[in-house]
């Protein structure tokens, strides 16, 4: 097992660093679409521009990149390693441009080559390896890593499919497949010498060692290639250039050729199909566990790949094992990459010999893990018989570590058997399944949630019991954005201006925006910040009417919800109060009504019923609203279909009023509100997930919070009190849920939404009819500060000058500190 120590000869010969005066960079976009492109600059076409471009910037990365890696493998720094199994990365060339300071010689160069650099923009695919705010924050954490010069990796799945495309037919959403690679993908490099065989299935052979000690030994019955594919993630002013590899599943064989000769063609691929296949689509659904066994096929894939490239770099830089935990942490974001702890098991104790007691102890000195939703159908499980037949010695382990636990819970903790079976790996009721939620919990030192309460209502809710066997490892890690695409790169408007009023410093330390509350009232700052938000608008409303047809005004206000579509996330409660808002503005047409533009965007997962529909309903009012003369223009709904990252970065800066109106308990974290509120929208929201420390820093006077608050929810959902009392008592919600449900905005299918109303009538179980009126009342509140500008817009500085916390550098900070034990540099 002995690997070669790895020796860099630091005097080996390297190229002169690439310069990047405009005058370079034409030459050498022209040489990369001459050379490597292979097209004449004569008849290239846009792809092909993008494509040499991207190589021409990827070349200016290429030195702090190696130099990074050296560094670790001179200086003997501790690395962290990210398993996700999902990365939402968006487009990286002007991420990586800016980042590198080499934005405006590039659009420069490529101007005087008569290109286009925002048309270049826009035609890279975005890259959607994720679902919504997990994928999301993992890609924002990788690139504060390298900012802070960590020595980092993220290890996920290149999936060929990331999340669907989402189209409209007829206002209900169609899912197409995604393809960012089709025309090949310039920033990944393939490493075929970093591939891992992976083992499913087959048996446990104990296998009896000279000295009369028994090591298990797992003989897989199948087993497929994993091969790394690496992106290089780089951090603001190039401070460091991290790696997020990606493992491609491939076929031993690829193709059975005995079978090919004798004529079955199809047959000779069979297998190549099937190993593929492990990597080939993302799992849409992003909030209910999917249950196929594909998927655990993917988790234990890439975390089985992850760890034996972890196992194999540390050996050879230290040759021994014992110092793991001094040298490697491994972040798990969520459960997805649970089964790393049996996996990492596994190779301590079966390929490296090491006995149980003391890979335990190096297993949970490696491993944290970050819960990101309460919901309990959300947390996955697998069953023990899937578990068994697919990967027979890792649940042996976990056995094992499950008497381990146990043991400790009886003896030390003194548990009963019930609060035993509250913390067993093993869920006993109906068919055994392994919770997975419980395996990451206990092979790891350090458990965090994603924002105060949250981390709260976990030690009370579904981590209660273990919370009371390790009362020192649960702790919490608030979510965070990077500033660099959130605010510098989606706003370059907003940029300058708060650039020219305070200086640049802010874009090395985001806590320096505060400077900016000094100027909140500042009439002239207030016109500034209000042209900026109009331009934004503007450009937002050309999108809108390009895409949509649908004509709307940058001056009325800019009420937006994009995330994905969930009950929990009540985007029903926003589309009802549109309704109920159409009702008013026709009943009292006298009334000085703020125009209003309601934008949507999000994806359903594909199975999630409740969802689509929500999505059709908010078409079919916009329909009905957009066409309506009698509303003269004062309301428009628009839904935006295929919203991703990209997207989000258009509609974001152009956003005068952010919705995070979850169900109060029920949002991890969220961390779109803080994207919306550094850019300056104001918020409405409910006292859910970070919302409530996005108060505790912009100021209650500068957020609109509503509704009912976790504790009461909890508290009504326990008596089951039913809800039709808020809406007796409420007419106009009682006004608009009839006109829905009646087939008013459906009248080709009057009955498409007796339902989903009808089930506000019968639990509400997401509080939809219990916060309306508090909703209403906020948003007409929201209206009359719109009529006074100055007001509104002195909010919205305070706002961006508040959202310093929200710099996922800080988070990333607390994870260095608190979880990782790594040193971080820069910004203090
Ligand atoms: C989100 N979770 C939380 N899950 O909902 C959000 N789930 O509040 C929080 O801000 C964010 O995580 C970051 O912490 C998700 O996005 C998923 O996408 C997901 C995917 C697969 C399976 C389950």
């Amino acid at each position: 097992m002995a690997e070669q120590p790895l020796v860099i000869d630091s005097n080996a010969p390297r190229p002169e660093p690439r310069t990047s005066s405009v005058e370079t960079l034409r030459q050498e976009i022209l040489e990369r679409l001459t050379y490597s492109v292979g097209k004449d600059p004569a008849v290239a076409r846009p792809h092909d521009w993008l494509t040499a471009t991207v190589l021409t910037v990827r070349d200016r990365i290429m030195d702090q990149w190696m130099e990074s890696s050296r560094d670790t493998w001179r200086t003997g720094k501790k690395r962290v390693y990210y398993l996700s199994l999902e990365f939402l990365i968006g487009r990286l060339m002007r991420d990586a441009m800016s980042n590198i300071g080499i934005m405006e010689q590039v659009q420069d160069a490529l101007k005087s080559l008569d290109v286009d650099v925002g048309m270049l923009v826009n035609l890279e695919p975005d890259a959607a390896l994720g679902n919504g705010g997990l994928g999301r924050l993992a890609a924002c954490f990788m690139e504060s890593m390298a900012t802070l010069k960590i020595p980092a990796y993220g290890y996920g799945i290149r999936y060929v499919h990331g999340l669907f495309r989402q189209e409209m037919s007829e206002g209900w959403q169609v899912e197409l497949p995604e393809e960012w690679l089709a025309h090949g993908n310039p920033w990944e490099f393939e490493r075929r010498e970093s591939s891992y065989e992976i083992g499913f299935g087959g048996h446990v052979e104990p296998i009896t060692e000279p000295d009369g000690t028994v090591r298990q030994e797992w003989r897989p019955s199948d087993h497929v290639l994993a091969v790394a594919f690496d992106t290089p993630m780089v951090g603001w002013r190039g401070a460091r250039v991290n790696t997020l590899r990606l493992w491609s599943s491939q076929p031993i064989d690829p193709i059975l050729l005995d079978r090919f000769n004798s004529g079955d063609h199809i047959g000779a691929l069979e297998e190549s199909a099937k190993a593929e296949a492990i990597t080939r689509v993302l799992y849409p659904a992003d909030a209910t566990p999917a249950g196929q066994e594909l998927r655990l096929r993917q988790e234990f894939f890439f975390s089985s790949a992850s760890l034996q490239d972890i196992v194999r770099r540390h050996l050879q830089q230290y040759g021994d094992l014992g110092s793991l935990p001094d040298k490697v942490a491994v972040q798990l974001n969520d459960t997805h990459p649970a089964i790393s702890v049996a996996e990492l098991m596994r190779i301590l104790m079966d390929l490296h010999g090491m006995k149980f007691a003391a890979a335990w102890t190096i297993c949970r000195g490696v491993f944290g893990y970050t819960n990101h939703t309460l919901l309990p159908e959300a947390l996955e499980t697998w069953p023990v018989a899937l578990l068994e037949r697919l990967l027979p010695r890792h649940m042996q382990i976990i056995y094992s570590i499950n008497a381990e636990v146990l043991a400790d819970a009886r003896t030390r903790a003194g548990f009963n058997d019930t609060q035993v079976a509250a913390i067993s790996l093993i869920d006993e009721n109906g068919g055994r399944r392994v919770r997975m939620g419980q395996l990451a919990f206990v092979g790891s030192h350090s458990i965090n949630g994603v924002s105060a309460l949250h981390t709260e209502l976990m030690k009370k809710t579904v981590f209660k019991d273990l919370h009371r066997l390790y009362p020192d490892r649960i702790n919490n890690k608030t979510n965070g954005i990077t500033p660099r695409r959130w605010l510098l790169e989606c706003n370059p408007g907003l940029t300058r201006l708060i650039t020219d009023r305070i200086g640049p410093d802010f874009q090395d330390d985001v806590m320096l925006l505060k400077a900016l509350e000094a100027h909140a009232e500042d009439p002239n700052f207030q016109q500034q910040f209000a042209a900026i938000k109009r331009a934004n608008k503007a450009a937002l409303a050309d999108l809108i009417r390009e895409r949509m047809n649908i004509v709307v005004s940058p001056d009325a206000l800019f009420d937006v919800q994009i995330k994905r579509i969930h009950e929990y996330k009540r985007q029903l409660l926003n589309i009802i109060e549109a309704v109920a808002l159409y009702d008013e503005i026709r009943a009292h047409p006298e009334r000085n009504w703020v125009p209003r533009v309601k934008v949507f965007a999000g994806k359903a997962a594909p199975g999630y019923w409740n969802a689509k529909l929500i999505i059709k309903l908010i078409n079919d009012v916009s329909k009905v609203i957009n066409n309506d003369p009698s509303v003269r223009g004062l309301l428009k709904v628009v839904f935006l279909p295929n919203y991703n990252v990209s997207l989000a970065e258009t509609i974001i800066p152009a956003a005068d009023l952010s919705e995070q109106i979850s169900t109060a308990g029920m949002e991890a974290s969220g961390t779109g509100n803080m994207k919306f509120g550094l850019n300056g929208a104001l918020t409405v929201g409910t006292l859910d997930g970070a919302n409530i420390e996005m108060r505790d820093n912009v100021g209650d006077e500068n957020i609109f919070i509503f509704g009912l608050t976790a504790e009461q929810v909890a508290e009504k959902r326990a008596r089951s009190e039913v809800p039709r009392a808020s809406i007796d008592n409420s007419p106009r919600l009682k006004e608009a849920l009839e006109s829905i449900s009646s087939g008013l905005f459906s009248p080709d299918d009057r009955n498409r939404y007796r339902d989903l109303i009808g089930g506000l009538y019968d639990h509400d179980w997401f509080f939809v009819a219990r916060d309306f009126d508090a909703y209403a009342a906020t948003q007409r509140k929201i209206d009359n500060l719109w009529n006074n500008p100055n007001k509104w817009y002195s909010m919205a500085i305070r706002n961006t000058a508040n959202m310093g916390w929200s710099s996922s550098d800080r988070t990333i900070r607390q994870y260095a500190e608190d979880i990782w034990s790594v040193p971080v540099s820069g910004g203090e």
